[in-house]
């Protein structure tokens, strides 16, 4: 039988539905139209599009949404594919022979077993560079703001972002490690593109320091709560997950580390500190709220 949803829920996934659908027009504007014989082009269209979440340019365009409901979406939008564009291409990094040697990403065979491991690190670079020249040449906005996003970006990527946390996963997760160090590794590799986000739509949106610092609040617990969830999801079938299953044995993760259960009693307090953040933002009750209990259903 079909489930009928309430109708807030209803309006909320037709909002979802249609920024995902713009986030991807606009991501197809921006990535090469490229001949197959392209091998770099067709690999940043083709990993980028992929099915995904896009759950980074979500964030920006709903914290926007909740900020500051009349701004425009263009700049939004090219923001959220700049942040897509280097998510993307930390996907192709993370899937090589040298990282996770996976197979299977997003439902397809990762890029460095249908294109080569070469194509995959040189698309991966070429995506990055993309990202941080649309982020540089967004619209509509004052050279100093600018420079900010792009700062941003550069923090959330870099030896102290994702970089980082890669390397601390890679170095220190094959062997045992404290909870601590899982902890900050999650938080090293996942949340520095969340807190991009919500500080691009606090940039954008003209927030308050104040505010500004409770969203960053909210997108690191968020970005903690994903991480666990997508650690569970290592259980789930390469059907249901896209992915494939059980990469994480043999490596220290929360949920080898303490169990399902406990995991996701973990993913509950991350989710329930979010929605502080949220209320002490004074967006307690937006679209950012709403999008929490997507994951409070996602952690039973
Ligand atoms: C900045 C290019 C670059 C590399 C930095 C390889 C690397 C170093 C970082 C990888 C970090 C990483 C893979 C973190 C995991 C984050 C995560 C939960 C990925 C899955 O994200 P989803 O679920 O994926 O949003 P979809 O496919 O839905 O977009």
């Amino acid at each position: 039988m079909a489930t009928v949803l309430p109708s807030t829920q209803l309006d909320f996934e037709l909002t979802l539905g249609t920024l995902r659908r713009q986030v991807d027009d606009r991501l197809s504007l921006w990535l090469p139209q490229c001949p197959p014989q392209d091998a770099i082009g067709t690999v940043m269209r083709d990993g980028t599009l992929a099915p995904g979440k896009r759950i980074r340019p979500l964030l920006l365009l709903l914290a926007l949404k909740d900020l500051r409901p009349e701004y425009r979406l263009e700049p939004a939008l090219d923001l959220g594919c700049a942040l897509e564009m280097v998510h993307a291409a930390s996907l192709f990094l993370d899937d090589m022979p040298c990282m996770d040697n996976a197979e299977l990403r997003r439902g397809q065979p990762t890029i460095h077993l249908r294109f080569g491991e070469d194509v995959a690190v040189l698309g991966s670079v070429a995506l990055l560079s993309h990202a941080f020249g649309i982020a540089a040449s967004v619209e509509d906005i004052d050279h100093a703001t600018r420079n900010r996003l792009v700062c941003l970006l550069t923090q959330a990527t870099g030896a102290q972002g994702l970089v980082r946390g890669q390397y601390q996963d890679l170095h220190e997760g094959r062997g045992p490690r404290p909870l601590e160090a899982v902890a900050q590794a999650n938080r090293l590799k996942t949340c520095p593109l969340f807190t991009a986000a919500v500080e691009f739509a606090a940039l954008l949106g003209g927030a308050s320091n104040h505010c500004t610092r409770h969203l960053n609040g909210f997108a690191t617990e968020l970005g903690m709560a994903f991480q666990l969830l997508d650690d569970l999801a290592d259980g789930h079938s390469p059907q249901q997950s896209g992915k494939d299953a059980g990469k994480d044995e043999g490596k220290s993760t929360v949920v080898t580390l303490l169990g399902p259960e406990a995991a996701r009693k973990h993913v509950e307090q991350h989710l329930a500190h979010a929605a502080q953040h949220l209320t002490d933002a004074g967006i307690g009750d937006g679209h950012l709220a709403t999008l929490l209990g997507y994951f409070r259903d996602r952690s039973h």
